[in-house]
């Protein structure tokens, strides 16, 4: 995965780690996702999202930020976020998972929420928290946990695959392994 784990936590990092790699491998470039994650407890389940953004070969950065502990920098972050080059911006949360809700509420990118569970209530509390935006401020929201992580990576994918042919082929590509019984 890449290196969310270390430095600043509040600094984005450059992505394109390959899966427990922690510098560069796979693509590398601007990052045009940016993967936040309330906590570096949450790590273990974000790295399923990085290692597929690196096996699409996806530029991206990674961070903790806290709309609950860290509200003016996780605020910088979603103001600047389209003008930096990000594209897409995925939100790892758990518990009141409050994180994506408020990053979607200032920027126009679209926001990918995965509820991440850990809590007594084991992620419906995030999952509702995501899942229930009012209208006009959408959170993408996938599967609690592992499966949401890989999912809101492949997401990612596809919607820059909209303007990005050989990303959809890679995406086709997988498509085309899933049915011939690749798990992701
Ligand atoms: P700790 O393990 O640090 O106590 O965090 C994190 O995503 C994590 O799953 C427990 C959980 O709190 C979540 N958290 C949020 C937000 N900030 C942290 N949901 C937020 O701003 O939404």
């Amino acid at each position: 995965m890449a290196k969310p784990a270390s430095g600043s936590r509040e600094t984005p990092r450059a992505g394109a780690g390959g899966a427990g790699a922690r510098g560069q491998a796979g693509k590398r470039g601007k990052p045009v996702v940016g993967v936040l994650y309330g906590s570096t407890s949450d790590e273990p389940v974000i790295k399923e999202c990085l290692q597929v953004l690196e096996r699409f070969g996806v530029p991206y950065e990674a961070a903790v930020l806290s709309a609950h502990r860290m509200p003016e920098k996780t605020a910088a972050y979603a103001r600047g976020a389209r003008k930096r080059g990000l594209r897409v911006i995925v939100c790892g949360a758990g518990m009141a998972a409050h994180l994506p809700g408020v990053v979607a509420s200032l920027t126009t990118l679209p926001v990918i929420g995965i509820p991440l569970c850990g809590s007594a209530l084991e992620g419906v509390d995030a999952l509702f928290s995501m899942v229930q935006m009012p209208a006009g401020v959408p959170v993408a929201t996938v599967a609690v946990g592992k499966a949401g992580a890989k999912n809101a990576g492949v997401l990612a994918a596809q919607i820059l695959a909209l303007s990005d042919p050989a990303l959809a082929r890679r995406v086709e590509e997988l498509k085309s392994r899933l049915e011939g019984g690749e798990k992701l």
